[in-house]
């Protein structure tokens, strides 16, 4: 079983850097933003993350803030205390009095913060989502994200891999319906687990992004499906709850949970055996990449509308050669 797994990594990981970073679109690393002069010589940054204190985030703002600093701008972080786009849309707005050149923004919902986005792009600010985006594709100059739909495909493939020939009923968990991110990572995984037979998708569950929702989805999946075999966890929260339902059910390891993020918590549950996989994203690279696009544009240079930065499906025999992907808790 090890062997197979090790297998089965080699072939994820070897997916995801050669088909997630070959994927539509740029690439990241391959723009040049050397900072010229901007027009109106201010240098000043915003990002607005998708909640405050979490590791993806906080991964994500110590590569915008070195990518900044290197550039001779100034990154200012502001994020809502919750995943919610009633605590995020008023940041922005009052952001504008503050008038950054350009703002990096992972917005919470992809309609609800279109209005606050597009009132601060119609004062001027150069918007550049990260992470997450609007369905309306034409407020931002640029969106960096990971190729989350193929994350979701590489999950499934990876949940077939560890069930073997085992038939079973598997969990999707989503955050919160209007998270683009998630809705694609769940879209993923639903179209490539229905190319095996063995495995039933008995629903995506949405958690409103709070560990102890999912921990009760899956206590109640546990109940009404004894043949539970598999957890997709679509994001850190998801997965971090999943895996405490799990272990209070004394089922850590016999159902087979994969998580998305890499998350200090996440990644101990790897080690634990709380998780059997984790699909790790490159948040710092995403920040940095915003960064630069950012300034691009206020450079007058040449901006890409979309770009993809890596992902890479991490088991715990694959964890030291993977360690650059564990997100960070402080810069
Ligand atoms: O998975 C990340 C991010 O990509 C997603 O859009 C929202 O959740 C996270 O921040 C992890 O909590």
């Amino acid at each position: 079983m090890v062997t197979t797994r090790r297998a089965l990594m080699v072939v994820g990981t070897a997916l995801s850097a050669a088909a997630l970073l070959a994927a539509c679109g740029g690439q990241v690393g391959d723009t040049g933003s050397q900072p010229t002069q901007g027009d109106s010589g201010n240098r000043k940054l915003a990002l607005v993350p998708g909640v405050s204190n979490e590791p993806f985030y906080i991964s994500m703002q110590c590569g915008a803030e070195e990518e900044a600093k290197n550039a001779g701008y100034t990154l200012q972080t502001q994020a809502p205390a919750k995943f919610d786009a009633t605590l995020q849309a008023p940041i922005v707005t009052a952001l504008a009095a503050t008038k950054p050149a350009a703002l990096l923004i992972a917005p919470t919902d992809d309609v609800a913060m279109t209005e606050p986005m597009k009132q601060i792009k119609d004062l001027g600010v150069v918007v550049i989502e990260v992470d997450t985006a609007l369905k309306d594709t034409s407020l931002a100059a640029s969106t960096i994200t990971s190729n989350n739909e193929q994350g979701g495909t590489l999950a499934a493939d990876t949940m077939s891999k560890l069930a073997g020939t085992k038939s079973g009923s598997v969990l999707v968990l989503d955050t919160k319906a209007g998270t683009s991110t998630t809705a694609a990572r769940a879209k993923g995984f639903k179209d490539q687990l229905a190319k095996y037979p063995n495995l039933k998708l008995i629903g995506v569950e949405f958690t409103d992004n709070e560990p102890d929702q999912a921990a009760a989805k899956v206590t109640a999946a546990l109940s009404a499906h004894p043949d539970l075999v598999g957890v997709f966890a679509t994001n850190l929260n998801t997965g971090e709850g999943a895996a405490t339902g799990l272990r209070n059910a004394n089922k850590s390891g016999q159902v087979n949970l994969i998580g998305f993020d890499a998350s200090p918590s996440e990644v101990q549950g790897l080690t634990a055996g709380d998780f059997q996989a984790l699909i790790a994203q490159d948040p710092a690279t995403i920040g940095k990449e915003g960064v630069k696009q950012a300034i691009a544009k206020l450079s007058g240079q040449d901006v890409k509308r979309n770009i993809e930065a890596p992902l890479v499906a991490i088991t715990k025999d694959t964890m030291s050669a993977n360690e650059k992907y564990f997100y960070k808790t402080k810069c």
